[in-house]
């Protein structure tokens, strides 16, 4: 079985968590299980707080969805997410500028720990004071746009539109 492992990081309360139910509710084969944890990462006995999600395509496809824990503090637990992750996204809320500058040391902190497939996915943008996400893209240090990755607007709660954002992401794998 072909197992891919995508990671969903970002800033606090941005949507990682609501990004990763919705994903999971968009499978095509159910496998019937909601996982808190997954012992391919972690031994059976840690107590990892991350969101985990399945999504079994057919017997030969899966994809694994991990969230990075919701802690400023960059760990040991980030490491072993990002250096067997194949993908990730980064998820920005529009609406909190001051988040921005955590979203800048995710992306240096990842960028030191794996060279991988990314997007950038601005949600709230249906909330008051968001900011567009080209004003973001700036604010992120991108001010050539041929040489950022694809910053795509996503509402974490629209199953639909987090599907397109993986979508995203897979044309950027291949
Ligand atoms: N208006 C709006 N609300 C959203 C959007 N995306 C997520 N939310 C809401 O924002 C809140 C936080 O979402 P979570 O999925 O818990 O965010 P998180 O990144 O997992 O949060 P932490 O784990 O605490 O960092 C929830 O109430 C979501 O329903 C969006 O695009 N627009
Ligand atoms: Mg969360």
């Amino acid at each position: 079985m072909e197992i891919m492992n995508l990671v969903v990081t970002g800033t606090l309360g941005a949507g990682k968590s609501t990004f990763i139910l919705s994903a999971s509710e968009m499978q095509v084969a159910a496998p019937d299980k909601h996982n808190t944890g997954d012992e391919a990462f972690f031994p059976q006995d840690t107590t990892a707080s991350i969101d985990f999600e399945t999504l079994q395509f057919d017997e030969e496809m899966a994809i694994h969805i991990y969230g990075t824990p919701s802690q400023v503090r960059f760990d040991f637990m980030w490491e072993i997410l990002i250096e067997r992750a194949h993908a990730y996204v980064l998820l920005i809320a529009a609406h909190r500028p001051s988040e921005f500058h955590y979203a800048r040391r995710i992306l240096n902190f990842m960028n030191q720990h794996a060279q991988i497939p990314m997007i950038i996915g601005i949600t709230h943008n249906d909330c008051e004071g968001a900011w567009r996400p080209e004003d973001i893209a700036l604010a992120l240090g991108y001010h050539n746009s041929t040489k950022q990755p694809p910053i795509v607007a996503v509402n974490t709660q629209d199953r639909a539109s987090v599907a397109m954002a993986l979508i995203t992401l897979m044309e950027q794998c291949l």
